[in-house]
């Protein structure tokens, strides 16, 4: 039986950070999270490039253009749809998770840092409040499945 799993270290891997300003207050704790997380994990600042895109909703679109690019191993998403705030709720966060599509149609892991909550303050506790943070989490998960994807 051959087992494969991804290893923890990012030293070499070129990332990029796609992150929504829409609920910036939040995302900004979001990167800050996944930076610290990349940094941790050996990820040189050099290998790293964040993308500030208006909404959740363009979160894909320019996540296909870096993905296409050559330039990334993975992508990181992040962004803060809060159902309170929107009647598009439904729209915007389908599309934001549209990322997943661009991950199989170009073969450059996304991982889904893209919070989707009922409240703000739900958002605020996934962001470095209580209940941790979403981005350091999606920045370990996106060095672990391009490690796994170089090895499979
Ligand atoms: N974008 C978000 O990232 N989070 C939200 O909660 C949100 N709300 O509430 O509307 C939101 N809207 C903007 C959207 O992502 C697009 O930028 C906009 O529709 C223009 O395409």
């Amino acid at each position: 039986m051959r087992t494969h799993r991804g290893s923890l270290d990012g030293a070499g891997l070129r990332v990029a950070i796609v992150a929504a300003r829409f609920n910036e207050v939040v995302v900004e704790r979001l990167v800050s999270g996944a930076l610290d997380c990349l940094r941790r994990h050996g990820v040189a600042d050099d290998d790293i490039e964040l993308a500030w895109v208006p909404g959740s909703f363009e979160i894909p679109v320019v996540a296909r253009r870096l993905a296409e690019s050559g330039r990334v191993d993975v992508i990181v998403a992040l962004g803060a749809v809060v159902r309170g705030q929107t009647a598009h709720f439904d729209y915007v966060a389908g599309q934001a998770a549209g990322v997943g599509r661009v991950a199989e149609a170009t073969g450059v892991p996304v991982a889904f840092g893209v919070l989707t909550t009922e409240t703000f303050k739900q958002a605020v506790d996934r962001a470095g409040g209580k209940l941790g943070n979403k981005g350091w989490e999606a920045a370990l998960t996106a060095i672990e499945t391009a490690r796994l994807i170089a090895g499979v």
